[in-house]
């Protein structure tokens, strides 16, 4: 036991406890809602980076975190690990995420890097076999060394390619070795900063290639879990390559592995590329590509990636009613992407910014199941549809031609008469819920 969280008691569900007492008041991981365990609905799950690795620094200032474990040596790594797993015991959400570089400290080569990891690698198996807690997706930081720059796959470098080729090959065995569930691609830095040095079908070619070697590499060695590209429109780079979910789509055809990867959604990272997070959680679904979301929230006004911890229970509803009508996760889940506030300085902060967050999300979550299994926006979608399931329409959507359907309007009798799209009255129907 470190003392890192002394005197902090673990959080239970007590809807009941007072106002002082960090308690879940909505997030009961037993409570049954559209046939299953809240837990196995929600797949709550810890990003590392965020509450483990950083620093506290914005652009104008540097650390303000003065955590024990800071430091290079695979000491303080193990160190982190159990003030980690100490924290995942107080919140009791089932599931981490990690990158190789937040884990373990970078060695003086390839091989020394390698060798830190796969001793973490090991320690954080036998941590997870004693507590429970699993692992839902790992992935390699190709992006904050300053060899990775100019990209990763898409580097004008091939050695860089050849690396994060090798790096992610470590990653993805280690994510196997743990039964992690899904491998997350983020391009960080696979994109560019200015045409006038960039050969941009290349670097996407490079891309394409990269990720047809990843899900090869996957099915070779057995590993059943997900691998997830997690689109970003912008920052670190100006333009990214995975702009959005329908760019991914439209990358994913080219190389002919859309049956192959799924999205991470991020809802800042929608809000950045500016979408809706449940536009681009819908457009997913629809394209056959929902895999698994990042929950976080982006401050409206700044126009960067804020990461913080979600607060909004109407925006979280309209989220998880399309996963939801997605039918639900499968190998994803709900990873908490979201860092807390510099000036949060105190233990206590991490474990209320989650216990929060998983409130918040159970909360929006049961909005969204009652307004499915209420059926109100499904009846009005089916309703406004439904000239589409009668002839001739029917036809019309499938077999007809452009010429068969101007004869059939030149005929007469065919005369569209325009209706409400009620937009009020739906939004005043979720606001019953939420
Ligand atoms: C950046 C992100 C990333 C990804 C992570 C895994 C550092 O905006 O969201 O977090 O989530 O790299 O894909
Ligand atoms: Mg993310």
């Amino acid at each position: 036991m470190t003392n890192f969280f002394k005197g902090i008691d673990p959080v239970r569900f007590a809807p009941d406890a007072g106002p002082d007492t960090l308690a879940y008041r909505h997030y009961d991981p037993d409570e049954m809602v559209a046939g299953k365990r809240m837990e196995d609905h929600l797949r709550f799950a810890v990003a590392w980076w965020h509450s483990f690795a950083w620093p506290g620094g914005d652009p104008f200032g540097g650390q303000t975190f003065e955590r024990p474990w800071f430091g290079d040596t695979m000491d303080l790594a193990r160190l982190k690990t159990d003030v980690a797993f100490e924290m995942f015991a107080l919140l009791g959400q089932p599931y981490f995420c990690w990158h190789d570089a937040d884990i373990r400290p970078e060695g003086d080569s390839f091989a020394e890097s390698k060798r830190n990891f796969e001793e973490i690698i090991d320690y954080i198996g036998e941590k997870m076999d004693a507590q429970g807690t699993k692992l839902l997706w790992g992935t390699a930081n190709l992006f904050s060394h300053r060899r990775f720059m100019a990209g990763a796959a898409t580097n004008p470098d091939p050695e860089v390619f050849a690396w994060s080729a090798a790096t992610v090959k470590n990653c993805i065995d280690a994510t196997h070795r743990l039964g992690g569930e899904n491998y997350v691609l983020w391009g960080g830095r696979e994109g560019y900063e200015t045409l006038l040095n960039t050969d941009l079908a290349r670097e996407r070619a490079q891309a394409g290639r990269f990720l047809q070697m990843v899900v090869e590499y996957k099915h070779s060695i057995g590993f059943k879990g997900a691998v997830l590209i997690e689109p970003k429109p912008q920052e670190p780079t100006k333009h990214q390559y995975d702009y959005d979910v329908a760019t991914v789509y439209s990358f994913l055809k080219d190389f002919g592995l859309e049956d192959e990867v799924q999205v991470n959604i991020e809802q800042g990272h929608a809000i950045l590329a500016g979408h809706s997070f449940e536009h681009e959680l819908a457009t997913a679904a629809a394209l056959g590509i929902f895999g698994s979301i990042d929950m976080n929230r982006n401050d409206y006004q700044s126009g960067w990636d804020t990461d913080q911890f979600p607060n909004n229970v109407p925006e979280v509803a309209l989220a998880y009613y399309e996963v939801l009508k997605a039918g639900g996760f499968s190998t994803g889940g709900t990873n908490f992407d979201a860092k807390l506030r510099r000036q949060s300085l105190d233990p206590n902060d991490l474990i209320a910014a989650h216990a929060g967050a998983m409130d918040v999300c159970a909360r929006g979550f049961k909005a969204a199941a009652a307004m499915l299994e209420d059926g109100g926006l499904e009846a009005a979608r089916a309703d406004r549809y439904a000239g589409w399931d009668r002839e001739p329409a029917k036809t019309w959507a499938t077999t007809a031609t452009l010429g068969e359907i101007a004869a059939e309007v030149e005929k007469g009798g065919i005369d569209p008469q325009p209706r409400s799209g009620r937009q009020e009255i739906l939004e005043n129907y979720v606001s019953r819920f939420v």
